[in-house]
């Protein structure tokens, strides 16, 4: 049976999406980019190296290896200011009674976020006791699609894979985790995670009960 359920964080615990939208919109303001809450749906899961590049793509614009460095570093001064607002009213729902009804069942808990301030929001939301470990992009070589982040919190739980469950809302998320040889549960639309084992539409839909049905 099922051991152990890793979890991403954006999307899934919570909705820092919007803080990312805040601090890349500024950032884009300020150079004269054409940026919007549609634009930003691509940068879910992706690194911040990444989504600056998405960015000035879109915008026809390129620029250098260090002034890159410097607009990366910008905006996420100004995203670390917008995440001390967060406050465990800032879960999304059903994720603390699924996260207690896990823990009560003795399934091991790690997380996989692309997010280098991953350990810094899980602390605010007061979850961070859940977690027997967080998995963060500052540790691990490759982005999600690639399997590395879902690997190395596999390893680090003492799990094998196929004994994993993945959690994630993104469609690079989900590949993430069927290339690690886990089982995938999607959280969002069909159109885009449609290589999820179990989809479920809000994290509301998150039970012990609702996954044995599935696993
Ligand atoms: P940072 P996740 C991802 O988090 C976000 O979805 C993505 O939009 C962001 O660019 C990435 O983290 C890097 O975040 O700039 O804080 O290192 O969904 O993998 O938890
Ligand atoms: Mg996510």
């Amino acid at each position: 049976g099922k051991k152990a359920i890793i979890f991403d964080l954006d999307g899934v615990i919570t909705d820092t999406a919007e803080y990312h939208y805040l601090a890349w919109k500024q950032l884009a303001d300020d150079l004269g980019l054409p940026f919007d809450r549609n634009s930003n749906e691509r940068l879910k899961g992706i690194s911040r190296m990444e989504s600056l590049e998405l960015i000035l793509e879109a915008g026809n614009k390129e620029l250098g290896h260090d002034e890159k460095e410097r607009l990366a570093h910008k905006k996420n001064e100004h995203y670390k200011e917008l995440i001390q607002q967060i406050t465990p009213d800032d879960l999304l729902p059903g994720i603390v009674s699924f996260l207690t009804e896990l823990s009560e069942a003795g399934f091991k808990i790690g997380m996989a976020s692309a997010s280098k301030n991953a350990q810094e929001v899980v602390r605010r939301l007061e979850v961070t006791s859940f977690f027997h470990v967080i998995v963060d992009a500052a540790s691990v070589k490759k982005g999600k699609p690639d399997p590395e982040i879902f690997l190395t919190a596999a390893q680090l739980l003492e799990v094998e894979p196929n004994a994993c469950i993945g959690v994630e809302d993104a469609q690079a998320g989900v590949q993430a985790i069927k290339s690690a040889n886990m089982f995938a549960i999607g959280v969002g639309e069909a159109r885009h995670l449609s290589e999820a084992d179990w989809l479920v539409t809000s994290t509301e839909e998150l039970s012990l009960k609702a996954l044995s049905e599935h696993i």
